[in-house]
């Protein structure tokens, strides 16, 4: 199977599972089910799910205990987009292609959705039958996500990107806001795959971590300069740089190339955490590549 079957194959059995878990729309309250559906379901790369499905392989874990944490993350990550795009955030217009959830609802009920979303995440790891049994690796798991989730996590990093808005950061500072905006959650990701093991030893979960760690930040440092490219291509070479002089960027920070070069070196540190892995980390070494070659 190649990489990108594989990596379809995760995604449908991903949406299939989420599409299980959200309750149906047209159950009471029907138009909050419909507002949660709309958001989570038929679009997105679904990275962090894949993240979750790669880790746990990489670790030997059975894939039927994935879909769980897979989801988990997702819902997380998808309540994290929408209230993101709220008008008291970034006031976005349009996500995955289609109008933003106050868009196609209302700010309340966008609200709602996200807030549902999370509390779904946790209800799924505290009762799916088909996760690992052991109680005291749940509750590892669980604590995982909540902190990666939390004030010093994803939350906590929006908090830090609100307050940098019209003010210049240096390298060690963006570097914080991500570490803590987008890293988090991906760390979280692969080792909730890695704690869905049998017996996982520590010092490979250790491994994961920094693979995920690195690319967390790839992540990142692509998804700036993507921004850039799009806002150069759409607003000209002059206004795309001086858009991007507003907002703390790589590209605007040390230029598009050295992004770029930093973005590959980052991808290279995550390969050679878990070098010592075998096949079974394939996966997880197409995901990294995917992460700094991907065009959206
Ligand atoms: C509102 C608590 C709260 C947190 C928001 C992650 C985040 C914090 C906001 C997302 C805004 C954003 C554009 C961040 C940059 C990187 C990022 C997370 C992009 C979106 O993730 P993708 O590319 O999206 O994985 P898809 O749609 O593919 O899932």
């Amino acid at each position: 199977m190649s990489g990108e079957q594989d990596v379809a194959a995760v995604r449908e059995r991903v949406e299939e599972a989420l599409d299980r878990w959200i309750p149906p729309a047209r159950t009471h309250p029907a138009r909050l089910h419909e507002a949660m559906r709309y958001s989570a379901l038929g679009g997105g790369k679904r990275v962090r799910p894949i993240l979750v499905h790669a880790g746990g392989r990489a670790m030997g874990a059975n894939p039927g205990r994935l879909d769980g944490p897979a989801c988990a993350v997702e819902l997380i990550h998808v309540y994290s987009l929408i209230h993101d795009d709220l008008p008291a955030m970034d006031d976005d217009d349009l996500r995955r292609g289609k109008p933003t959830c106050h868009k196609a609802f209302d700010e309340a009920m966008a609200i709602l959705a996200g807030d549902a979303m999370q509390a779904l995440a946790f209800q799924i790891l505290a009762t799916d039958p088909d996760m690992i049994p052991n109680p005291e690796r749940r509750l590892r798991m669980t604590e995982l996500l909540a902190r990666a989730a939390g004030s010093r996590g994803m939350a906590g990093g929006q908090a830090i990107d609100l307050a940098a808005v019209g003010r210049v950061l240096d390298i060690a500072q963006l570097e914080d806001m991500h570490v803590h905006k987008t890293g988090a959650l991906i760390r979280a990701s692969v080792l909730l795959g890695g704690l869905s093991a049998d017996a996982p030893d520590e010092g490979r979960l250790e491994q994961l971590d920094r693979f995920a760690k690195s690319v967390g930040l790839a992540f990142q440092i692509r998804d700036d300069i993507l921004d850039e490219e799009g806002d150069t291509e759409t607003l000209g070479k002059a206004q795309g740089a001086d858009r991007a002089l507003n907002k703390p960027t790589y590209p605007a920070l040390i230029g598009l190339e050295a992004s770029r070069e930093e973005a590959r070196a980052l991808v290279e540190r995550a390969l050679s955490a878990i070098e010592d892995f075998g096949p079974e980390a394939d996966l997880l070494r197409w995901i990294a590549r995917y992460i700094v070659e991907r065009m959206n």
